[in-house]
């Protein structure tokens, strides 16, 4: 095991007097373009440059980890800030923008004592004493719409229910204590035929341990099956891939482990000698029809699509050659380079596979799709679970100069779409100064075709201190945008987002 880089006991932590000055590390993800922003706004009538689409009736979410206070380790992960919620309304040609802070009781502890009181991710022994055993949860993730309730996600959690309107915080939402665990997935996805939600939960103890449960959630918010299988190491399971007929899983030595949480700060640490595993579930059958396969050392960072076809099941999804080390950067056997995630296709022949991990073989195809590295890819949410045509990304393209303002955020200098006939992509890169964040796909209208539509991102223009929220024609993304809304003020930059049309909101 690695020296850890910040030995601590939590008597240690809990001694630490309160900071007199309110000051961020001094470290690059606290500096310049990356330090918290923690602006709540009202910003009506955003600035338009070109016209935004009138048929664009709707709310664009997302979610960002805002750190509130400074953090009780310097080299706290990023992903344990607060969760800031942004909001860019579209009505009619207009967009209005709202920025607020998920109020979680985390958050309001905090600002009580104006100071820190949880320690490292996700590590209670590093908290302070007197917010022992109280929910850590930051919803700083993902956003979603599901049951007419607008929900904030982070996977160490349950997650927390937002008004839509003025995103004040209502509270955790457990459906109505029909799911046990204290934790919930960032990454549930909807099946678009049913209007169901299929979600699973990691850790769901609170503390690792090796049960994955999967939750299938009805439109209505009923939970209408629950299913708990058991992995071979208790591990970061950050997103998963599902078909109409199945789930699938990559579970990579991204560990957990109970007896280091108590022994040091983090959370996980990347140990290569444990192998990566992928878990095929039958949705009809459920777990008993578990089916487990091998995979070379790996860790899948966000899914794209996947689809069945008879026997054989199409897997598209973001997978990295390392662990995620810009966060996790502790591993059992020394100092790792940090690999980019690739789009890769894995082909399944599902006659394969072993009932137990230990007979798992590497029985699978594994293609690359797009040259350049890339992540937070999304296809038209309609066609989710079959075989899509159209895809975004965010990508380091290879063509295009580095945004020269980092070294932190998602590392993209454009947007990418594939088209999964032709194979062929096209890009558009915002420029040198800038970095775009995760797309979303927003239909033009209900019944338009697969990939009519509009895409948005929101924009770091890192040289001003600001972000753009742009609209580029989904299927000729190198056109540039139709429209950009400029924010005037800087976002912390964030993860993932939603759209929810207007008539869902008016329900
Ligand atoms: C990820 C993000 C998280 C998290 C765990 O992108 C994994 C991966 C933003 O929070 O808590
Ligand atoms: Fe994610």
């Amino acid at each position: 095991m690695a020296a850890p880089t910040q030995p601590n006991t939590p008597q240690q932590v809990a001694t630490q007097p309160p900071p007199e000055t309110m000051q961020w590390p001094d470290t690059p993800k606290y500096r310049g373009f990356f330090a918290p922003s923690r602006i709540e706004a009202d910003v009506w009538d955003l600035e338009v440059e070109g016209r935004i689409p009138p048929e664009l009736n709707g709310a664009f979410y997302r979610a960002a980890a805002d750190t509130q206070y400074p953090p009780r380790f310097p080299n706290d992960v990023y992903i344990n800030g607060d969760g800031m919620i942004h909001m860019v309304r579209f009505d009619n040609g207009h967009a209005d923008l709202k920025t607020k802070f998920v109020r979680t009781k985390r958050f309001e502890l905090e600002r009580a004592a104006r100071q820190a009181l949880f320690g490292a991710y996700r590590n209670p022994y590093t908290d302070d004493p007197s917010v022992l055993g109280v929910d850590d949860g930051n919803a700083n993730t993902s956003i979603i719409w599901h049951a007419g309730k607008l929900l904030a996600l982070k996977e160490a959690a349950l997650p927390y229910e937002l008004d839509p309107v003025t995103l004040d915080t209502k509270g955790v939402h457990d459906f109505s204590g029909q799911i046990p665990g204290r934790t919930f997935t960032a990454h549930p996805k909807h099946d678009p035929r049913t209007g169901e939600l299929i979600a699973f939960a990691y850790n769901a103890s609170g503390l690792p341990d090796k049960q994955i449960h999967i939750y299938e959630i009805a439109g209505s918010g009923k939970v209408t099956r629950a299913q708990t299988f058991e992995v071979p190491y208790s591990s970061m399971v950050h997103d998963w891939l599902v078909t109409r007929d199945h789930f699938v899983f990559t579970i990579s030595p991204m560990v957990a482990d109970s007896e280091q949480l108590r022994r040091e700060e983090q959370y996980f640490v990347w140990d290569p000698n444990q192998g990566t595993y992928v878990a095929i579930i039958p949705r009809e059958e459920g777990v008993r029809g578990i089916k487990w396969f091998r995979s070379e050392l790996l860790m899948e960072t966000h899914s794209l699509n996947a689809w069945t076809e008879g026997d054989t099941l199409v897997a598209d999804h973001f997978t990295a050659k390392s662990g995620w080390f810009s966060q996790f950067p502790n591993t059992t056997v020394g100092p790792l380079p940090e690999k980019p995630p690739f789009l890769h296709r894995w082909t399944f022949d599902l006659t394969q596979g072993a009932a137990h991990w230990d007979d798992a073989t590497d029985t699978y195809r594994s293609e690359q799709l797009i040259a350049s590295p890339g992540d937070m890819p999304r296809v038209d949410p309609r066609v989710l679970m079959e075989k899509n045509r159209h895809a975004w990304i965010g990508g380091m393209h290879l063509d295009e100069p580095k945004c020269d303002i980092g070294p932190m955020g998602p590392p993209f200098n454009s947007l990418i779409y594939r088209d999964n006939d032709t194979g062929e992509t096209t890009h558009w890169a915002p420029g040198e100064h800038a970095a775009p964040e995760e797309p979303v796909f927003v239909p033009k209208s209900e019944d338009a075709a697969e990939g009519e539509g509009y895409l948005l991102a929101l924009i770091g223009r890192r040289d001003q201190n600001r972000h753009d929220l742009v609209i580029l024609d989904a299927l000729d993304i190198a056109a540039g945008p139709i429209a950009t809304v400029k924010i005037p003020f800087r976002l912390r930059y964030g993860f993932h987002g939603t759209w929810v049309p207007a008539e869902e909101l008016q329900r």
